[in-house]
């Protein structure tokens, strides 16, 4: 199968070429490297040492049945998109090329209107290049969990049977979006849906939980790391937990604590979208729930604090002002993973395991850590 994987240069992107290589497919890797250089403006960059994207290239062919080519491009450039598409005429898309960061979508109306502009136009992009194309080519496109709204209800993949005044429907789960981030991502899903319907598209969006480690195929050749942001913009809750409890610096619980999110690790993250490429939904659009655990942020403040004491190091967790407009108190969250269940997707992993393995690797290449980087200077107010 040949696989065309928009955004290859980032966190999930990269990994998720090599797999599809070790798998024996052809893979076409895009990127406009926008990750890098927007991680280097705010002083950070990835603790992994990451290789030029021919030097990943070249790797990914010496070790890999499947051949893998990368192409610098940008997918909010129509033209391009359009001529790449036609010429290499994929059997399945992976589309992850949008700014991921919540913080950075508040930081600045620059910041906001990038993030929206490079998430949605090419999203839009996309959708508008595969209407004028000849073949269906099914796409997986990654979503968020957070774009659904937290209420006392469960949360089903996509879609909720409601009764309102006697009359049942089964309408999409309510939307709200607590960053400009999450917002873009709700645009993307708005758009991805109308043109499933009217234009006859193949997409599944995956709404996917916080995800976090290192560890897939770095044991072979330094040159195949996948990126590891720890910074207050670009790093997400447990690889920045990870890092802060190998440097000795206070693990940043922001607020109470009580916020809770769906997390999964890179691992099962990769497994469960090669799961998704592989079984193309029957119908235009298919909503997938991808976590493994959900856990509140003081609950995985307690569990790296375990896991790296075990390790070695002392630990100490720090309740800090919550930079984020957000539900801190223990609140209700129930999402569903019904349709990631019935795909065949069983956790590879533990988040224990993970966490192990992700600080040995973080403690190896500790001194590139920015420690100036660690505490959070973007408020939502
Ligand atoms: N948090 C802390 N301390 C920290 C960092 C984060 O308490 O040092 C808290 C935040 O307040 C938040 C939670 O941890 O409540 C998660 O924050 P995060 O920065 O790890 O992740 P988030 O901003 O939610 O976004 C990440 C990815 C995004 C993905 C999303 C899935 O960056 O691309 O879409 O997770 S979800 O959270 O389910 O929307």
């Amino acid at each position: 199968m040949k696989v065309l994987v928009l955004g290859v240069d980032g966190y999930l992107g990269f990994p998720l070429a090599i797999r599809l290589c070790d798998l024996g497919h052809d893979v076409i890797g895009v990127d406009n490297l926008l990750r890098r250089s927007l991680v280097y403006q705010i002083g950070g960059r990835s603790v992994t040492p990451i290789y030029t994207p021919k030097e990943r290239a070249s790797a990914v062919n010496n070790y890999f049945s499947g051949s893998y080519k990368f192409i610098r491009g940008d997918i909010t450039n129509y033209e391009f998109l359009k001529n790449l598409i036609k010429e290499e005429d994929p059997d399945a898309i992976v589309n992850l090329a949008q700014i991921p960061s919540a913080p950075f979508s508040m930081k600045d109306p620059e910041s906001c209107w990038l993030t929206i502009e490079n998430n949605v136009k090419g999203n839009l992009n996309l959708l508008w290049v595969l209407k004028e194309h000849d073949r269906v080519i099914p796409v997986v496109q990654i979503a968020t969990l957070g774009e659904y709204q937290i209420t006392r209800w469960e949360i089903p993949d996509g879609f909720i049977e409601v009764e309102h005044n006697g009359v049942r429907e089964k309408i999409a789960f309510p939307k709200d979006p607590l960053s400009y981030y999450h917002c873009s991502k709700v645009h993307m899903t708005i758009n991805t849906m109308l043109a499933c319907k009217i234009w006859d598209l193949k997409f599944t969006e995956i709404y996917q939980g916080v995800v976090y480690g290192v560890s897939l195929y770095e044991y072979i050749d330094e040159k195949l790391f996948t990126r590891f942001d720890i910074d207050h913009c670009f790093g997400t809750i447990i690889n920045r937990f990870t890092a802060q409890a190998v440097i000795g610096h206070p693990l940043t619980v922001y607020g109470k604590g009580g916020q809770k999110r769906g997390f999964l690790s890179i691992k099962d993250s990769i497994h469960a979208i090669t799961l998704a490429i592989k079984k193309p939904p029957k119908e235009n659009y298919r909503a997938i729930n991808q976590f493994v655990e959900t856990y509140r942020v003081r609950e995985l403040a307690q569990l790296v604090a375990k896991v790296a004491e075990e390790e070695g190091y002392k630990v100490e967790i720090q309740h800090i002002l919550n930079p984020r407009i957000e539900r801190e108190n223990d609140h209700y969250y129930e999402p569903r993973d019904d349709t990631l269940r019935s795909l065949g997707f069983k956790p590879q992993t533990t988040i224990e395991k993970e966490i192990r393995e992700t600080i040995h690797i973080v403690a190896e290449y500790k001194d590139r850590i920015k420690k100036e980087l660690i505490m959070p200077t973007i408020r939502w107010k």
